[in-house]
């Protein structure tokens, strides 16, 4: 897509000028996002999915048993008969894995990389709902799809910023508010990390939060450097066959730290590696149990693409593609394959594409590695034939 076309879905910001004014540093409002919004799931809908076992859901009750009162699905069938008229909300996550329509939602996005999303989560609200003024460590794309929605904005927060005594909520116990804005269906508010904001429900609402992910440094840190050492050998250890004489034996000495600093350096540094890494952790999906997978005969494979089967990818899959050296690599739910650079094309097709079927297959079908690796992503469950 073309960064300098000014887009509706950025109030008429170009994706190069939104990335550079806005994103991650601070809060859009675009007013009609989506003009003609229709919201893609109705109140029920989202009530029905969260009794379902497979579904992230909560309910915050602001007057509950207690003060923000939680409770965690999956719900039984009366479990919304019996609450109160107002200020209760629903927050289901990853609705886009499980209503398509849903996760029609994030083509707009296209501008920012897939591997950045984490999921659309959808919350319904009684008039005063809302789960209180809150910091998240992620940017967000907030869509009103139905009802208005009063969003307030405050101070930037961080880990230090005083919370509310409460076990299962973050909620902040200061709220400076700045801004605020009423939303009304199709319109969005672009907020960046860490940056305090408090949405009420004026009348019943519901609210498509597109949200972002980014491993924290920790993470990063942690989850390398124990792939790394699953590829090192136990011989190879701190050396100092440099070593000079100690002038005190119980000094430890700058030279031990160069030592070391090269060590880390030289296998911390190893791109190969590193972007090996990045892709498998970015590409682990959310729910891994539903990335099943199959035993499938290659016969029976070829045989279903040739009789017509259309392929598509599993919603709850993730999948990215890179160079590395010469070579390719595909990232598939948390796997990666090394490929040879003449499978570009249909890494990118894998990727993108809506469906796959015997058309657009046709001269990967005759590629040994290409229909390999097909045949293994059905396998491994990232892709799946659709239901006729
Ligand atoms: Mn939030």
């Amino acid at each position: 897509m073309n960064p300098d076309i000014p887009l509706q879905l950025l109030g008429g910001l170009t994706a190069r000028e939104f990335l550079r004014d806005y994103w991650q540093k601070k809060p859009l409002l675009v007013r009609q996002a989506m003009p003609d919004f229709e919201n893609p799931i109705s109140p029920d809908e989202l009530a029905g999915l969260a009794l379902e076992e497979e579904v992230e859901s909560r309910l915050v009750l602001e007057h509950g048993e207690r003060p923000w009162e939680l409770r965690r699905g999956p719900f039984a069938e009366d479990a919304f008969a019996h609450l109160p008229e107002r200020d209760w909300t629903l927050l289901v996550q990853a609705v886009d894995q499980f209503v398509p329509e849903v996760g029609e939602l994030l083509e707009p996005f296209n501008f920012l990389p897939k591997w950045r999303i984490d999921d659309v989560m959808v919350s319904f609200a009684t008039p005063g709902g809302g789960v209180g003024p809150h910091f998240d460590n992620y940017d967000v794309f907030l869509l009103q799809g139905h009802g208005k929605r009063r969003w307030q904005i405050g101070q930037t927060c961080n880990s230090e910023s005083p919370l509310l005594e409460h076990a299962d909520l973050k909620i902040l116990a200061e709220f400076d508010k700045t801004e605020e804005w009423v939303l009304e269906p199709g319109d969005m508010l672009y907020l960046p990390p860490l940056l305090a904001h408090c949405g009420t429900a004026e009348d019943d609402c519901m609210t498509y939060s597109v949200g972002f992910r980014a491993p924290s440094a920790a993470e990063v840190l942690t989850h390398f450097t124990d792939f790394l050492g699953q590829f090192l050998p136990d011989e190879e250890r701190y050396s100092d066959a440099d070593a000079q004489p100690t002038s005190d034996p119980h000094q430890i000495q700058r030279d031990s730290l160069d030592r070391l600093k090269n060590l880390l350096n030289e296998h911390m540094g190893d791109e190969r590696l590193l972007m090996t890494w990045f892709g498998q952790f970015m590409t682990e999906p959310r729910y891994p149990e539903l990335i099943g997978g199959i035993e499938m005969d290659e016969g029976v494979f070829l045989g279903n693409l040739q009789d017509g089967a259309v392929l598509i990818r599993n919603p709850s899959a993730r999948l990215a593609w890179s160079e590395v050296g010469e070579d390719l690599v595909l990232f598939a739910s948390g796997q990666s394959r090394l490929l040879p650079a003449n499978l570009r094309e249909l890494l990118k097709l894998i990727c993108a594409a809506d469906a796959l079927h015997s058309d657009n297959l046709d001269q990967w079908l005759s590629d040994d590695t290409g229909r390999n690796l097909l045949w293994e992503l059905v396998k491994q469950g990232s892709l799946e034939f659709a239901n006729e």
